[in-house]
């Protein structure tokens, strides 16, 4: 289902011809530029060309975690390494040898642990071969088994719902397998949430050399963790690159879809921004629309009384010039944590308004630039920016998810859910204790009575340290009323405010929301009632034939791991779901009920594990009944060894 001509582009630097032949002309240069380097992924990229693991067992004691920042300084055996490795670069030049395959899964799993100072579960071993694509197989692109009839597939029409990180990589993999589709997307320009939210200080907190696609990697990304603007880059050069232009169509919204149970098709009607409507009729529905793309605007008592600006923080008003202004912030979550120390600077005062605490953790790198010779070795030393992805991957996800697990033994379960997740409560308040020079008063105020991870895990964003400005106040509790002039908290005092910024997050319980979309019984809202979405692997719905839900229901990853790493499992799984249909030549694939009640029943149990069913903790992952809505209780390698397979036995499909 892909074509020579889209593989050919995203080919990764490392493969171009020449290039240890190249690298070597510079030999003088080359180990002061491998000194400057992080050293796991030169040590991987020296243990897989060389066979040798000799220098990583010698290196395994230093490495005592998967960030760069947890490795020893050991200069001399480093350099070492460096030297090695160049003699290793330089016998595959003279020799001429292509670069190495994949390491066979045993030495791959000795690889990983020693990498990483921890000890890698086997399964997760067909995830990093994948994900890292030595092979250059591209194991996530699904393959024709046969040829489909030109006439059925010419006549096949998809409709993809939103041009943001998950429609985009839908629609990339529909181009490639040559399937129909339009993509539809409300706004003018791709990037979905990252498009929509331009607060100040905007960035992600998964690190991205592992938060983007794995069809795409970008070797030259300036910041570990990148700002809006350039993620909004990143998104648009992939977009350029994808060659999609002609089936997106920008400034239109879909309004509803609705399931035709005789001719088997669904009717979408997309209106236009001037207000006119037009019809598509398709075989499968794709909605890309996410979980987080309609703010929740809490309707507090005089609202509408406020005589300044307001605005949510998802729909920054940059015509609002907050320098020398009386702000009031109200939420301290992930937006308002990164926002709130933006502009406390600029501010005459800050008022942020803490209706409960978030933890969040200290990473070096938050705000570091990545150097010229990091750079440049992802570009130019062979695979050294894989490995750099694997070490990333691990050090994001399922390196913490037993952390999040309830041990019933735990003594403190008020605090903490087991011994490792304790100590990680412990360093989390020494670090917030140090920002806010021990302050008492203001450590009352922000240690959370629940357990990490309880919430989302924030990173420390300078947050801790603007608490502590002259000319920033932390108001805890509710916010009671809102009036002309400032915002009223739980005991009755006024804040004054100029501008009032709504960081309140949004309403996650109720994804594809306010598309009205009718299956086979009814609406979607009616099955999924006001707060209780569910889908069969976060991706489809019984009643609701060929469609599929990109990061739906109970996918968001709230141990870590990378929101597009589970984008990309759902697209393979959905491309699965269309192979099948139309080498069937099917009209109609709908799961069946009992896989699906099977499933969310297996998920429900899982969750009840978990943290985030944790009797202290309120967060947006529940809904008012407190079921777990929003995320997947699973390990990445699980969810992916969930979605590789299509397994038509879970579905009705029906010939055309
Ligand atoms: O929203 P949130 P967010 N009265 O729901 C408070 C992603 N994201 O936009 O904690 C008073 O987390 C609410 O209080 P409480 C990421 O997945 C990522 O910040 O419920 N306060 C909370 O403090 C994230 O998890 C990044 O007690 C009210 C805040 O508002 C998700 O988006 C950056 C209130 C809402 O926090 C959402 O983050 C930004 C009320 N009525 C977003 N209602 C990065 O990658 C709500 N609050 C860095």
């Amino acid at each position: 289902m892909s074509s020579e001509k889209h593989s050919a582009r995203s080919e990764p630097p490392e493969h171009r011809d020449g290039i240890i032949g190249d690298l070597l002309a510079e030999k003088d240069k080359l180990e002061d530029r491998l000194m400057e380097l992080d050293d796991v992924p030169l040590l991987l990229v020296y243990t897989h060309l060389s066979g040798d693991e000799a220098l990583m067992q010698r290196y395994a004691p230093h490495v005592k975690g998967a960030w760069a920042f947890e490795v020893d300084d050991v200069p001399e055996l480093k350099r070492e390494l460096c030297q090695a490795l160049i003699a290793t670069l330089a016998d595959y030049t003279e020799s001429g040898r292509p670069l190495p395959p994949a390491p066979p899964v045993d030495k791959l799993q000795r690889m990983c642990n020693a990498s990483v100072g921890t000890q890698v579960p086997e399964e997760y071993m067909a995830m990093v071969l994948e994900e890292l694509n030595f092979d250059r197989t591209d194991a996530k692109t699904v393959k024709w088994r046969k040829q489909p009839s030109p006439a059925f597939l010419d006549d096949f029409k998809v409709v993809v719902i939103g041009a943001g990180y998950s429609g985009l990589a839908m629609a990339t993999k529909l181009k490639q397998a040559g399937i129909p589709f339009v993509m539809i997307e409300k706004n003018e320009d791709v990037g979905g949430t990252w498009f929509e939210n331009t607060y100040p200080g905007i960035a992600v907190d998964t690190p991205n050399h592992f938060y983007s696609y794995s069809f795409r990697v970008k070797p030259d990304w300036d910041h570990f963790f990148s700002t809006g603007p350039e993620i909004i880059d990143y998104i648009r050069t992939c977009y350029a690159e994808m060659d999609i232009g002609e089936e997106t169509r920008f400034n239109e919204e879909v309004v509803s879809a609705i399931w035709d149970k005789q001719g088997h098709r669904w009717d979408v009607t997309v209106r236009r921004k001037d207000g006119s409507e037009y019809a598509i009729r398709a075989n499968a529905v794709i909605t890309g629309v996410g979980l987080l793309n309609n703010p929740a605007v809490p309707d507090f008592p005089g609202r509408d009384r406020f005589k300044g600006p307001m605005f949510h923080s998802a729909r920054w008003d940059h015509s609002v010039d907050l320098e020398g202004k009386r702000v009031v912030q109200v939420g301290t979550g992930a937006s308002g944590m990164q926002l709130g120390p933006m502009i406390a600077p600029e501010v005459e005062h800050l008022t942020i308004f803490q209706r409960s605490p978030h933890w969040a953790r200290h990473n070096p790198l938050l705000y570091a630039k990545v150097s010229d010779a990091m750079k440049w070795g992802l570009a130019n030393i062979p695979y050294y920016n894989k490995w750099y992805r694997y070490q990333l991957l691990w050090a994001t996800s399922d390196l913490v998810l037993p952390n999040l697990h309830k041990d019933p033994d735990w003594p403190e379960p008020e605090r903490s859910l087991n011994a490792a997740n304790d100590e990680v409560r412990q360093q989390l308040i020494a670090h917030i204790s140090e920002q806010v020079n021990h302050d008492p008063e203001l450590l009352a105020k922000l240690i959370p009575d629940f357990p990490p991870y309880g919430k989302r895990m924030l990173r420390d964003s300078n947050w801790y340290s603007a608490l502590t400005r002259e000319n920033v106040e932390l108001v805890t509790g509710a916010v009671k009323e809102i009036t002309e002039t400032g915002v009223i908290d739980k005991d009755g005092i006024e804040h004054p405010a100029d501008v009032i910024v709504l960081a309140t997050g949004f309403k996650a319980q109720t994804p594809i929301y306010p598309m009205n979309v009718v299956g086979t019984k009814g609406s979607i809202r009616d099955a999924w009632g006001e707060d209780d979405p569910r889908a069969y692997l976060g991706i489809t719905v019984p009643d609701f034939p060929n469609m599929f839900i990109l990061y739906g229901p109970g996918t968001n990853g709230g141990h870590g791991g990378s929101a597009v790493y589970n984008s990309e499992c759902q697209v393979r799984y959905t491309m699965l779901a269309l192979r099948e249909m139309i080498e069937r030549e099917a009209d109609r694939v709908e799961v069946r009920p009992e896989p699906f009640e099977e499933y969310i029943n297996t998920v429900d149990a899982e969750h009840a594990k978990l943290v985030w069913t944790h009797p202290g903790v309120k967060n947006w992952y529940r809904n008012k009944a407190g079921r777990v809505v929003t995320n997947s209780p699973w390990p990445l390698s699980k969810y992916r060894n969930l979605t590789a397979n299509f397994d038509p036995d879970d579905y009705i499909i029906e010939p055309a």
